[in-house]
């Protein structure tokens, strides 16, 4: 069965919330089972600064549902997240990217697979890095080698949610 690759990511409404209960929906989706869900991991946002800090995280689905009809699920639930989303680049209540699919490198005017964002996110590779360190990125490489590429100040705010709660004591 393919392999689907899934990166959540909230900063409005409980996000760590959010997270959980996607989680528990993309358990549910059609055809699909869920493998594997990362850890919790709180980030610095990525774009305008005056905005909260994201919970991100990735989850690993076995599917048989096609690249867009998967695309489609995933939007659907966002939906029902009530996604609002304020600004470019701004605070949103819920985003599901599809990350990858398989080794399918893909164009289409609606979906880029592997997704471009993938190489530069810390907060993407980090908990993608947690499931499985060794997967191939097609035309990119693996994200172990891509976690080399991150320069420190790519890391910095990206911190598994438990290791926070320490931080305080
Ligand atoms: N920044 C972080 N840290 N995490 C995200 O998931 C995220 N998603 C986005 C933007 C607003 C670009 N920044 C982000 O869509």
């Amino acid at each position: 069965m393919p392999i689907a690759w899934i990166g959540l990511g909230s900063n409005l409404e409980q996000p760590s919330q959010q997270l959980l209960t996607a989680f528990q929906e993309l358990a549910q989706l059609p055809q699909t089972q869920l493998r594997q869900t990362s850890r919790l991991w709180q980030s610095k946002p990525m774009g305008p600064q005056d905005q909260p800090d994201f919970i991100n995280a990735v989850a690993q689905l076995d599917t048989e549902l096609e690249p867009l009809q998967l695309l489609d699920a995933l939007q659907q639930l966002e939906q029902h997240h009530q996604r609002v989303k304020l600004r470019h680049w701004g605070e949103r209540t819920l985003d599901l990217d599809l990350l990858l699919y398989d080794q399918l490198e893909y164009q289409h005017p609606r979906l880029t697979l592997p997704h471009p964002g993938i190489t530069q996110r810390a907060f993407v590779l980090l908990p993608l890095a947690e499931l499985a360190a060794d997967l191939y990125i097609p035309g990119k490489g693996r994200v172990s080698h891509l976690l080399d590429q991150l320069t420190l100040d790519d890391f910095q705010g990206v911190l598994p949610l438990e290791a926070n709660s320490l931080s305080g004591l």
